[in-house]
């Protein structure tokens, strides 16, 4: 059936007279909607959500309201609007104009680039598909909806790209997309957090704080790129990304929330207390923290990467907000690095700049994960309790990088591996955390009414109130 472009895919890249994309996309298109409704949220198909959809990237189109059933969401492209006089921003070819096409040099870094981008949008629905099962509010079970349709969007960002970009490599890289899944023992999605189960509430919102921030920083990264139509894609891409932080920060904040409150009527931060009176206590949200985070710092590579000195010499991948730094060559500067000393300590490693370009970035975002932290400690030393939740230290649990397989303490002291097994219950959650939340994780449907073990949201969305029906289930 004839595709009636624009109404059905809202897109600011004329896809009504590019045929090659049409072409593709006509292929791709029922192979996505077929891995929707395979892999994408179990059930709810045909409910209605009040959903956000981007009809077009100026103020007034790019959140549009209304109840839609998800298979009937309009998956669209949007690039952000082009800058005419956008240079290369940093590396060798600083000043130089942007490219337009991808230089044939570039061509399969970029490719990768992008399919690792792509792969983890996808992913993240594929993780998350069992939770509208179990979601504390029809609130919630929105967001949840909202998020992954926009997951969805975020691919279709990618798959434009690469059928557009790309030619026939781009094309098969684009049904690959649909083929790899989430913890798939065979063919498993490319980085490593997107194959962890994310099977409760408390792990969405550790995931979409932690792991979507990521995605933040890397979609930063590449905004700089010097292929325009990448930089512009993922310009737009950000603006929904914040959305899915913001659930984040606000789901842990209300899940901290409710806990301070039994914690204030038990006059006591008695984890089993907590527990027992259907909270969630701090110190399983701190395992969960911990888990979310040192996972989600792997997404950033290796500290010192060759691979990440290539694209920034080339201009194919920058530094978050790269205008905010004043050599954008990063030659003849050096970067000082904690590494393992091999005996069981820590030794300090001198790198050129350009190859600590990961580290460069995971700082950057360690600093933003602390926002949340601030606020979460605020709440409960109000309330009186000296708990604190802290991030753990860059070289806990890591699996990629210098610190991979490395013993450490969450402050990131080296320790015997014996000592590490021996504590790995205090720092991360057991099979009893995860049996405990799971127990928890019952449906609420009722508009307005919540679970126990989290505190209502300040306000509903797009000024609707809280209790408002923002799922009609079917
Ligand atoms: N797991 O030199 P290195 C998001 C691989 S999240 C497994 O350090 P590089 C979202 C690496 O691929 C953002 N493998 O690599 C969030 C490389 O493999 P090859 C996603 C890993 O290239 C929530 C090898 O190790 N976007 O959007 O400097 C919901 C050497 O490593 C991992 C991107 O990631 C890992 N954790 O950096 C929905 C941006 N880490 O090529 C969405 C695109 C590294 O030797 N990707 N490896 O076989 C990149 O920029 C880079 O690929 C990376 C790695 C930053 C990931």
């Amino acid at each position: 059936m004839a595709l009636n472009y624009g109404d059905r895919i809202p897109n600011n890249v004329d896809l009504g007279s590019n045929r090659t994309l049409q072409r593709a996309l006509e292929h791709w298109q029922p192979e996505f909607l077929k891995w929707w409704q395979g892999m994408g949220p179990t059930d709810f198909q045909s409910a209605d959500v009040y959903l956000r959809t981007a009809t077009s990237v100026d103020a007034k189109g790019w959140a549009t309201y209304g109840h839609v059933r998800m298979p009937e969401y309009r998956w669209g492209i949007f690039l952000a609007e082009p800058s005419a006089q956008r240079r290369i921003g940093f590396g060798d070819d600083f000043g130089k104009d942007v490219w337009q096409q991808v230089p044939g040099e570039y061509r399969s870094t970029l490719r990768r680039l992008i399919v690792t981008q792509g792969d983890t949008e996808p992913a993240s629905v594929e993780q998350q598909r069992l939770l509208g099962h179990t979601a504390p509010s029809l609130y919630d079970l929105r967001n949840l909806f909202q998020v992954n349709v926009e997951e969805g969007r975020h691919l279709w960002a990618m798959v434009y790209l690469l059928h557009g970009y790309f030619g026939r490599d781009g094309r098969e890289e684009a049904e690959a997309l649909l083929a790899r899944h989430s913890g798939s023992v065979d063919n498993p999605r490319i980085l490593g957090t997107f194959n962890e189960p994310i099977s409760d509430w408390l792990s969405f919102f550790m995931f979409t704080y932690f792991t979507d921030r990521d995605g933040k920083f890397q979609l930063k990264s590449l905004a700089e790129s010097s292929f325009d139509p990448l930089a512009r894609t993922c310009r737009f891409m950000l603006t929904e990304e914040a959305h899915h932080m913001f659930v984040g920060e606000t789901g842990i904040g209300r899940v901290v929330k409710r806990s301070i409150e039994i914690m204030k009527e038990l006059g006591s931060d008695d984890p089993d207390a907590v527990r027992s009176a259907g909270a969630i206590d701090l110190p399983t949200m701190q395992r969960y923290l911990n888990f979310w985070f040192s996972s989600s710092l792997d997404l950033f590579g290796a500290d010192s990467s060759s691979n990440a000195a290539g694209y920034f010499a080339n201009g194919i991948k920058g530094r978050p907000d790269e205008a905010s730094y004043e050599d954008h060559l990063a030659t003849g500067q050096t970067y000082e690095l904690d590494v393992p000393d091999g005996k069981g300590g820590v030794a300090l490693e001198r790198l050129p700049m350009r190859n600590a370009m990961n580290e460069v970035t995971r700082q950057a975002y360690v600093r933003d994960c602390e926002v949340g932290l601030t606020r979460w400690n605020r709440l409960i030393a109000k309330a009186g309790f000296s708990v604190q939740l802290t991030l753990p230290s860059t070289k806990f649990r890591r699996s990629i990088g210098s610190w991979a397989g490395i013993a450490t303490d969450p402050a990131g002291k080296p320790i015997s591996q014996a000592e590490a097994d021996a504590q790995r219950g205090a720092w991360l959650p057991t099979h009893a955390d995860r049996a405990f939340v799971t127990s928890l994780m019952q449906p609420v449907t009722e508009p307005g009414k919540m679970a126990g073990w989290i505190a209502p949201p300040d306000r509903g969305v797009n000024n609707q109130p809280v209790p408002y029906e923002y799922v009609r289930i079917a």
